[in-house]
């Protein structure tokens, strides 16, 4: 007898063919999973799709409808969960008789909310996916509901996820090697052991961080080195450098399987020194991705995530001519002051200063949805067309106007497309336009 098919889709939309394209993890680990379960399992990567309008949701619709499976599972960020809902319904008006499972961080924030509100979602699978999609694919759709992890339209009798477990598949690279990938993206570990405010890994993960055995990543770096031949590796694991001692030993780790792989990841520096940096780059670092977050060490300290700033550039100073470093600093914080404003954008200029090989990125801070600021603060969010963060999408081409009126109707559901209002947001969006940083701006 021939294999039950499922078709597993990563819609973490970026500009397209032509851009950097990066293996999803998720996606990539949860088809590793539904093959486990004995299931036929098409992969597909909606990053190689050759349209002019990506964003728009009928392509989105074409692309989801392009085969005709039984189970269709779509991975997905926050970034594109109105414009997914519209393909959705799309898809449904078109016939597409498939069952309709979700996931990734996007879907999970906001799973009671999507199955109550956009009809045609059989499932939203909350948290980890391994374990969930393997049991919705052993029992009949009736009885989803009964599965921990997974909301269904029936809401009622959904049951909350279980522990994280230690996670033991590896992604299905060999599913990915065919789409011809720029980047290959390797895990670690999952979730994080902090908790700002602001950001959903929390939620996401249930609070809990888990590593991953060290034999296990270094045989999927095996397999990507010596099958598929990537010399070049992410890290994608936020939690990479929480144990410095940790990341050295699988940086030594890796070099050990071949002294020609160069990888990058994220560091936190307020836990990791100069010497850990040198350390790490001694063993084929070439890039390091930090969140600065703010400039303001007071708004930092209100936060919850109190930092050293002066101690996180020295780190970066002394090690920027061998090691790019990508800081990120976010402004729009519900309660950030003229001078924590203005301390952010001093941070941003400094940092700019120290090297060319230090990227400095300012982000209007996205509200996503499970981030407990969004949550604390939801009252002072405001949708305002043209002033949604980069973080998410903001152009008129990323946002047509009809996906744009979605967003405007559904607050709790695609907050991420909101802003904070403060006082003086709107004299601080004037001055990063008058200064470029945000574009020419509106006319005036
Ligand atoms: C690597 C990464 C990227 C990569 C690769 C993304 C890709 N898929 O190709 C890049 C750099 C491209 C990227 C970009 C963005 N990212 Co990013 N990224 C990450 C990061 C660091 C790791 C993701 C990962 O691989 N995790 C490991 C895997 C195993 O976990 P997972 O994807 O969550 O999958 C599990 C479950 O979610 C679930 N699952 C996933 N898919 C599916 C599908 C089905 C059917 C089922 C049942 C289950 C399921 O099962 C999986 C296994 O347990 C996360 C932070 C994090 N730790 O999650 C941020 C994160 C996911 N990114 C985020 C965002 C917002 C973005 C951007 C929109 C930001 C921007 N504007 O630049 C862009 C959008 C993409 C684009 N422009 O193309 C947010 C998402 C917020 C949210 N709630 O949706 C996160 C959480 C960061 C944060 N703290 O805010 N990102
Ligand atoms: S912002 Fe970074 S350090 Fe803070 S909770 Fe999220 S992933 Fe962890």
């Amino acid at each position: 007898m021939k294999p039950a098919r499922i078709r597993i889709v990563n819609l973490v939309v970026n500009s397209g063919p032509g851009h950097v394209s990066s293996t999803p993890l998720g996606a990539l680990t949860v088809a590793a999973a539904a093959r486990g379960a004995g299931f036929d399992v098409i992969f597909d990567d909606y990053q190689f799709v050759p349209t002019a309008d990506r964003w728009e949701p009928s392509a989105m619709a074409g692309f989801l409808g392009s085969c005709d499976v039984p189970i269709l599972g779509i991975s997905a960020y926050e970034h594109v969960l109105p414009h997914l809902v519209m393909a959705i319904r799309e898809l449904r008006a078109g016939g597409f008789e498939g069952a309709i499972i979700l996931g990734g961080p996007g879907p999970s924030s906001v799973a009671d909310h999507l199955v109550a509100r956009f009809p045609g979602i059989d499932a939203v699978v909350t948290g980890e996916g391994e374990e969930p999609i393997q049991r919705l694919l052993k029992v009949p759709k009736d009885r989803w509901a009964l599965i921990e992890g997974v909301v269904t339209p029936t809401g009622a009798t959904s049951r909350p996820r279980r522990r994280m477990g230690r996670p033991v598949l590896s992604p299905a690279y060999d599913l990915a090697s065919r789409l011809g990938y720029d980047r290959f993206y390797l895990s670690t570990s999952r979730g994080c052991p902090y908790s700002c405010p602001y950001c959903t890994v929390p939620s996401q993960w249930g609070g809990e961080f888990s590593q991953r055995p060290t034999e296990d990543v270094l045989s999927d770096v095996r397999y990507l080195r010596q099958e598929l031949g990537i010399r070049t590796i992410h890290i994608a694991d936020d939690g990479f450098a929480a144990s410095p001692r940790r990341a050295r030993q699988i940086a030594s780790a890796l070099r050990e399987v071949s002294s020609d792989i160069e990888w990058t990841s994220y560091v936190n520096l307020n836990r990791v020194s100069s010497d850990d940096l040198h350390a790490l780059a001694d063993q084929g670092c070439i890039g390091v991705f930090a969140g600065f977050e703010s400039g303001s060490e007071a708004l930092l300290n209100r936060l919850g995530r109190p930092a050293d700033i002066r101690k996180m550039a020295t780190a970066v100073s002394a090690v920027c001519d061998r090691v790019w470093t990508d800081c990120s600093l976010i402004w729009g914080y519900p309660d950030e002051s003229m001078e924590d404003f203005r301390q952010t954008l001093m941070t941003a200029v400094w940092l700019s200063e120290l090297s060319d090989k230090v990227q400095v990125r300012l982000f209007q801070l996205a509200p996503l949805a499970s981030a407990a600021l969004t949550k604390r603060s939801f009252d002072s969010l405001r949708f305002v067309r043209g002033e949604t963060s980069a973080f998410t999408q903001t152009t008129p081409e990323q946002l047509p106007g009809h996906v744009a009126d979605l967003v405007a109707e559904h607050p709790e559901v695609f907050s991420a497309y909101y802003r904070f209002y403060t006082p003086e947001a709107v004299r601080k969006r004037e001055l990063l336009h008058r200064m470029y940083i945000l574009g020419r701006g509106p006319e005036r």
